[in-house]
């Protein structure tokens, strides 16, 4: 069981305990330590296992005794009879804004409401204003907040906004009077899926900025205009707010609107601690106003360096920033090479000539061409035989680059029992091994595990393709053991992909840091299928840096040879 999955059964408990209500407040000290174990920088496992659960602050004797038994058991008795207590559906009401405990038990128990559907509809029909302690303001905000979690949950893919978002401020820049623009919020902290998109401009006067807003081609329809916020629907849906301030207010904005809010309290914090206030038009202390007209400014007055917008998340970088070990990011400049890209070979769409040159042409020094092997019920998966043909092809190719290589590899496919479905043999002749799952991506967690666990320990396997299996929006990931993947991964040396594909990014933020900490070596992926797949790299870089990757973890930021070099194959001699 890991950290996740404990904090949130704490979680459900506060949930069931405070919607019961019949002790009042027990539901916070679940709450407390949930927060605590969910923050935890290793396995709760560990802890445990030292006899330290107890040093986990809000961990006191009787939440001690639980976690035990969960970590032992697999279940919690108590959770279990909690749990019959409460139908599920309702602790679903708490997701909605403006739905706490009292509001959910009152539904549940006056209209017999047990999922957010139901109580939509009884909103609809005028059914809770009429329940004690409601009316048709309440009502109404319960229908607002019921919209509001349907479009949350319509997130959009970082990279359906991001270039949409490239557009509107090359436009804006253009208006006269403007004098800097920058996307904020999520989309500027490169989050794998965006809300809203948050831009902001300084300029003297906002009036025309907001206009020429509100006429872009772009622009479906303005929901709100007011003196220093516009915010517009575009055609392809998405949410996006503007916000105009003088450019002596300018750094102050961009780092309120940049976020995370939980960053922004944490220094909003900092700030008190020192006698000021902090908000997105500048510091004050008591009437007297600093001004920040760039973000350093922020920073720089509450005594730390600037913070990349990726790690403001406060997973810590406060704290780092505080302590001058900050990292230093991965760049999109310091890749290399790819070491993921499929042709015509197999299922891509272009010829080896056309990706090398197009690898070349970005600038990269090597592409490992990494085509599916047979078993993936591709019409054209690789065979032994194909594969030796394909080398020498590729060995034909380099004979035509001095500055530029093409390495073999390929993306095998790991089988339902673990065995790869091509023999060592023949993956002992190619240059670079990723193993992948694209099938049977439901079994249950000790299968998914001891399977990828498998293929880790084949030695000619260097590199766990998309390693949780996730597809945004559509299929979350496989019910791997994440923490048994990454300690696997460490001892045999083999590295996992953070897969840059805007729908996978996967390893994801969290599993990033994580896999670094352990010493586990990254590669950031394209798996292009096509020219234009390679540019994909970006939003792994992205995703890469909010895990805190540095150029050391990554792979593909080495020069070929010494790339190569730390390959587990070549290790392992
Ligand atoms: P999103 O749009 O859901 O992907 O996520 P964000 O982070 O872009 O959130 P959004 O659009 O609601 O707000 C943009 C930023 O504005 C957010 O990251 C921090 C700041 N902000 C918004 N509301 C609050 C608030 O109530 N308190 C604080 N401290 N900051 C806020
Ligand atoms: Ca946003
Ligand atoms: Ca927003
Ligand atoms: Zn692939």
């Amino acid at each position: 069981m890991d950290n996740r999955e404990v904090a949130e059964i704490l979680e459900r408990i506060a949930d069931i305990l405070d919607i019961l209500g019949e002790v009042p407040y027990k539901g916070v000290a679940y709450r407390r330590a949930a927060d605590q174990i969910a923050h935890l920088p290793e396995p709760i496992t560990e802890v445990w296992k030292r006899g330290e659960l107890r040093t986990i602050p809000g961990v006191g004797e009787a939440m001690e005794k639980k976690i035990s038994e969960l970590l032992s058991t697999g279940r919690l008795e108590y959770y279990e009879r909690l749990k019959e207590k409460v139908p599920m559906g309702v602790l679903d009401l708490l997701a909605i804004p403006d739905v706490g405990p009292k509001t959910a038990k009152l539904l549940w128990e006056k209209l017999g409401i047990t999922s957010v559907g139901e109580a939509e509809q009884a909103a609809r029909e005028g059914r809770i204003r009429v329940l004690p302690g409601m009316g048709a303001r309440s009502e109404q905000k319960i229908l607002e907040g019921i919209e509001w979690l349907r479009r949350r949950s319509g997130r959009i893919p970082l990279a359906d906004a991001w270039p949409v978002a490239d557009e509107i401020l090359a436009a804006l820049a253009e208006t006269p009077g403007v004098v800097k623009a920058s996307a904020a919020g999520s989309l500027r902290r490169r989050k794998s899926t965006i809300g809203d998109i948050d831009l902001l401009v300084a300029a003297v006067d906002p009036e025309p900025v907001m206009r020429a807003f509100a006429a872009l081609p772009m622009v479906a329809e303005v929901s709100l205009s007011g003196p220093t916020k516009t915010s517009v629907i575009l055609r392809n849906g998405l949410q996006a707010d503007l916000r105009v301030l003088p450019v002596e207010r300018y750094g102050s904005l961009l780092q309120y609107f940049t976020g995370s809010k939980e960053h922004n309290v944490h220094l909003r914090g900092l700030a008190q601690d020192m006698g000021l206030s902090l908000s997105e038009y500048g510091f004050k202390r008591g009437d007297e106003e600093i001004l920040c007209p760039d973000e350093e400014d922020v920073y720089r007055t509450l005594g730390l360096p600037w913070i990349p917008p990726e790690l403001r998340e406060d997973r810590g970088e406060i704290e780092a920033a505080q302590a001058g070990t900050l990292p230093h990011l991965v760049e999109e400049a310091d890749i290399l090479g790819d070491l993921h890209a499929h042709t015509e070979w197999s299922d891509g769409a272009a010829s080896l000539e056309v990706m090398a040159e197009a690898a070349h042409r970005k600038g990269y020094r090597y592409l490992v061409i990494s085509d599916h092997s047979q078993g993936l019920g591709i019409a054209r998966g690789l065979t032994a035989e194909r594969l030796r043909e394909q080398r020498a092809e590729i060995q034909r190719l380099n004979s035509e680059y001095a500055d530029f290589t093409l390495l073999q590899g390929v993306e095998v496919e790991i089988r339902g029992d673990g065995m790869l479905d091509l023999p060592d043999d023949v993956l002992a002749e190619l240059d670079v091994v990723i193993a992948s799952v694209h099938s049977g991506l439901r079994q249950p967690r000790e299968e998914i595990t001891a399977r990828v666990v498998r293929a880790m320990q084949n030695p000619y396997v260097d590199i766990i393709g998309h390693p949780l299996g996730r597809i945004l929006g559509q299929r979350d990931e496989t019910a791997i053991d994440v923490e048994a993947l990454l300690r696997v991964a460490a001892e045999t040396g083999t590295a996992l992909e953070v897969n840059a594909i805007p729908l996978r990014l996967d390893l994801d933020d969290v599993h990033i840091r994580r896999a670094i900490g352990m010493g586990v070596k990254l590669a950031i992926n394209s798996d292009a299928h096509n020219p234009a797949g390679l540019n994909a790299m970006t939003y792994g870089v992205a995703t890469a840096r909010r895990g805190w990757a540095e150029p050391k973890d990554i792979l593909n930021t080495l020069p070929a040879e010494e790339m190569r070099a730390q390959l587990k194959r070549a290790r392992a001699k």
